[in-house]
C-alpha cells in the first residue's frame, strides 16, 4: 500500500466559521475527526496541543474533496483540496497563481540557541504546463523513483524560467521588519554568494529596501515570493504587490531555502521532488 506520509486534513473550506455551525454539525465534526485518527490521518493534529482540532475537524469536514490528493508517494491526481501543514495548522490552497502546490513546510530559527521558533509555514508552487514545457523532455520518461533525489531535476527547476511561487504564512507574532532583513540578509546573502554574483550586496539590499518599517506582518500575514516569467522576483504581502526585481539570481537563492541543498525542511523538499515529478504522469 502506498504510504500516506502526510498525517493532512485536506481543505479549507474559507466560509465554515464555527459560529455558524450547530453542535450537530459539530459533534458530526468530532466524528469525522475521530475516524480520520483512527486511520491515522489525523494522529499528529490530535498530538499538538497548538493544534486547533474543531478548525481541522471543520476543514475536514467540509472539503469539497474528502478523498484527497495523495501526497509522498502517489501523484497530485486531483487539485480542489488544500493542503494543511501540520505543526502549524495553516492550509495552503492547492493553486496560487495559476501555479500547483508541491509541498509544504515550516521555517524555524533558533534564538540565541536557546529556543527554536516557528517563524512561517510556507508552500512551494509551480506552474505545471512550464514543467512539463521546459523539462519534459528531458524528465519525462525517467521511472518516478530515478526523479527523486534527483539532483539535476531539482537544480533545473530552480533555474529554469518556470513560473513558481513560495508563499509564506507568518506563524510567530513578534517578527519586526529588522528581524525579517537581518535574517533574510544571513539566508539569502549566503546564497547569493554561493551563486555567485557580483552585484550581491546592491541586489540584497535592492530586496530587502522594499521593506518598509512601517510594514506590518502579524501572525496569519501572507507572503508570495513568485518568479515570474523572465526571471522577475515578484513579492506580494497579503495580496498587495510590494515590489519587483528581476534577478535571476534572487530567484534561484530564494528557490533553494526551500528545495536547494540545505533546505529549511527536508520533508518538505521531498514532497516538492515527489510531486514535480508526477507533473510529468499525464
Ligand atoms: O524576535 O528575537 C526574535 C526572533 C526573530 C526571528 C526572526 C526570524 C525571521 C525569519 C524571516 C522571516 C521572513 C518572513
Ligand atoms: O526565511 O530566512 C528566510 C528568508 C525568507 C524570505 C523572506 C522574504 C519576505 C520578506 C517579507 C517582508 C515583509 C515586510
Amino acid at each position: 500500500m502506498a504510504s500516506l506520509r502526510f498525517p493532512f486534513l485536506f481543505s479549507q473550506p474559507g466560509n465554515a466559521k464555527l459560529s455558524n455551525i450547530s453542535s450537530r454539525s459539530l459533534s458530526a465534526a468530532f466524528t469525522v475527526a475521530a475516524a480520520a485518527a483512527a486511520g491515522g490521518a489525523a494522529a499528529l493534529v490530535l498530538q499538538n496541543p497548538k493544534q486547533p482540532f474543531i478548525k481541522n475537524a471543520m476543514d475536514f469536514l467540509f472539503s469539497p474533496n474528502r478523498s484527497s490528493p495523495l501526497w509522498g508517494s502517489l501523484s497530485l491526481a486531483d487539485n480542489s483540496g488544500a493542503v494543511v501543514e501540520s505543526k502549524t495548522g495553516f492550509s495552503f490552497p492547492s493553486i496560487v497563481n495559476d501555479s500547483r502546490l508541491l509541498g509544504v513546510g515550516l521555517r524555524k530559527k533558533s534564538v540565541l540557541g536557546l529556543k527554536n521558533i516557528n517563524v512561517y509555514a510556507f508552500g512551494v508552487y509551480a506552474d505545471g504546463d512550464g514543467v512539463q514545457k521546459l523539462l519534459g523532455e528531458k524528465y519525462r520518461n525517467l521511472p518516478a523513483s530515478e526523479l527523486k533525489g534527483n539532483k539535476a531535476f531539482i537544480d533545473d527547476l530552480m533555474e529554469a524560467d518556470i513560473r513558481m511561487t513560495v508563499r509564506l504564512q507568518i506563524v510567530y507574532g513578534k517578527l519586526s521588519i529588522r528581524s525579517v532583513r537581518s535574517a533574510f540578509e544571513e539566508s539569502v546573502g549566503n546564497r547569493l554568494q554561493k551563486f555567485g554574483g557580483s552585484d550581491n550586496k546592491e541586489l540584497l539590499q535592492r530586496f530587502t529596501s522594499q521593506f518598509k518599517d512601517e510594514y506590518k506582518i502579524p501572525r496569519g500575514s501572507v507572503i508570495d515570493l513568485s518568479r515570474e516569467q523572465g526571471y522577475v522576483l515578484r513579492t506580494t504581502i497579503d495580496g498587495k504587490e510590494v515590489g519587483r526585481i528581476q534577478s535571476k539570481i534572487l530567484c534561484r537563492s530564494i528557490l533553494d531555502l526551500y528545495i536547494g541543498e540545505d533546505p529549511f525542511d527536508r520533508q518538505a523538499k521531498e514532497d516538492v521532488e515527489v510531486n514535480a515529478a508526477s507533473l510529468f504522469q499525464k
